[in-house]
C-alpha cells in the first residue's frame, strides 16, 4: 500500500475541532504524524504497566495505533475512544511546534524524533506522566469524578517539558532542583496552551483547567499567579521549601514565572482574574510571557544542572538574561526584581 501524509481533522474532547496530520495507509488513514516525526498516538487498551525501578518492566501496557476510515477523527465526546486520541495527539503537535518555531528544537530531545501516545491507560486513572525509557507519553482518563482525562493541552505541554528537561539540565526530581523541574513544565506547559491560541482552551496562568472536574473542589490543579490558592504550594522562598512535595515548592518558581511576565497586582487576562502580591511588597513590572519562555529556555538549557536550587535559578536566570539582552536591560533587571519579590535572593 501507498504510505504519504494526508490532513484531516479531529473533534476533541476540550480543544474543539483541530486539524491533524496523519498518515494514509492504503484505504485508512493512521494517528501518525509524519511531519513531527511520525509522532503517533495509541489506546493502552485500559492496561498498566508492570516496572521495577522504572527501567525493568515485566509488561508495559499497549499502544495500538488508532485508525480512521474517512480522516475525521472522534467526537468530541468521552463515548468514543478516539476523541482522547485526538486531544492526545493535538497536545504533541501544538508542543512540538511551540519548541521547533519559538525554541528552535527538533523534539523533545532535539533529534527530530517525534514521540508516542497512550491513552486509555489503566482504569480512572487520575494521571498523566513522561517516561524517558519509552520516550512517550501516557494518559489516564480520570476517575470522571475529581478529574477528566488528563489530555488538555496544559498537561501534555507539562509532561513532556519533564522529557525536555530530562535531555538538558536534568534538574533532580527532589529537594529545590526538584520544584524547579516541575516549575520548568509548569511554565513550559502554560507557555504552549499559549501558544496553540486556541478559542476552546484559551491562554492561562491555571494548570490542569480543563480537567478538574467538580468532586475536585478547586477551579485548577495549580495557580501561578498566587500558587498557595491550591491550599499547599509555597508562594515565596524559605529555608524548608525544598522539604515540600515537588509539585508544591514549584509554587516559588511558578510566582517568580508569573511576576516576570505579568507583574504584580491585579488583573484579568482573558476573562480570568489573577492577583499576585509579592513576597516583599514591592512592585514588579511584567516583560511578557514570550521573554518569560526565552529567558527561562536559556536557562534550563545553559545553565541549570541538576543540582540547581532557587539560589542557582536566579543566576541562571539572570545570565540568560544578560546573554540575550545585556547586563542592566530593562529585561536583566525584571529578573531580579522577580526573584527578588518572592524571596530569592
Ligand atoms: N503528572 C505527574 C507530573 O508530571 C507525574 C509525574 O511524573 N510525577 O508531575
Ligand atoms: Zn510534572
Ligand atoms: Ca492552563
Amino acid at each position: 500500500d501507498s504510505i504519504e501524509t494526508a490532513t484531516g481533522d479531529g473533534k476533541s474532547l476540550y480543544s474543539g475541532t483541530v486539524p491533524l496530520q496523519t498518515t494514509q495507509s492504503g484505504s485508512a488513514y493512521q494517528l501518525k504524524d509524519p511531519t513531527r516525526g511520525d509522532t503517533y498516538t495509541g489506546d493502552a487498551e485500559n492496561k498498566t504497566d508492570l516496572c521495577f525501578l522504572t527501567t525493568i518492566c515485566v509488561s508495559r501496557a499497549p499502544a495500538t495505533l488508532f485508525y480512521d476510515s474517512d480522516n475525521h477523527w472522534g467526537s468530541g465526546t468521552v463515548s468514543d475512544r478516539s476523541s482522547a486520541a485526538v486531544d492526545a495527539q493535538y497536545g504533541t503537535d501544538v508542543t512540538w511546534d511551540y519548541y521547533k518555531n519559538v525554541h528552535g528544537r527538533s523534539g523533545i530531545a532535539g533529534d527530530g524524533k517525534g514521540s508516542y501516545n497512550r491513552v486509555h491507560y489503566g482504569t480512572n486513572y487520575n494521571n498523566a506522566f513522561w517516561d524517558d525509557n519509552c520516550f512517550c507519553m501516557t494518559y489516564g482518563d480520570g476517575d470522571g469524578t475529581t478529574l477528566g482525562p488528563l489530555v488538555a493541552l496544559d498537561v501534555a505541554g507539562h509532561e513532556m517539558t519533564h522529557g525536555v528537561t530530562s535531555k538538558t539540565a536534568a534538574l533532580a526530581y527532589s529537594g529545590e532542583s526538584g520544584g524547579l523541574n516541575e516549575a520548568t513544565s509548569d511554565i513550559f506547559g502554560t507557555l504552549v496552551e499559549w501558544y496553540a491560541n486556541n478559542a476552546s482552551d484559551p491562554g492561562d496562568y491555571l494548570i490542569g483547567e480543563k480537567i478538574v472536574r467538580s468532586g475536585f473542589g478547586k477551579s485548577a490543579l495549580r495557580y501561578m499567579d498566587k500558587p498557595s490558592k491550591d491550599g499547599n504550594s509555597a508562594d515565596c522562598w524559605s529555608s524548608s521549601v525544598g522539604k515540600l512535595d515537588v509539585h508544591y515548592s514549584s509554587g516559588v518558581a511558578n510566582h517568580f514565572a508569573y511576576l516576570l511576565a505579568e507583574g504584580s497586582g491585579a488583573k484579568t487576562i482573558n476573562a480570568v482574574a489573577y492577583d499576585s502580591p509579592t513576597c516583599n511588597g514591592s512592585t514588579v513590572t511584567g516583560i511578557g510571557r514570550d521573554k518569560l519562555g526565552k529567558i527561562w529556555y536559556r536557562a534550563l538549557t545553559v545553565y541549570m544542572t541538576s543540582s540547581t536550587n532557587y539560589a542557582g535559578a536566579r543566576t541562571a536566570t539572570l545570565n540568560a538574561a544578560k546573554d540575550l539582552y545585556g547586563a542592566g536591560s530593562t529585561e536583566y533587571n525584571a529578573v531580579a526584581a522577580a526573584w527578588s519579590a518572592v524571596n530569592v535572593g
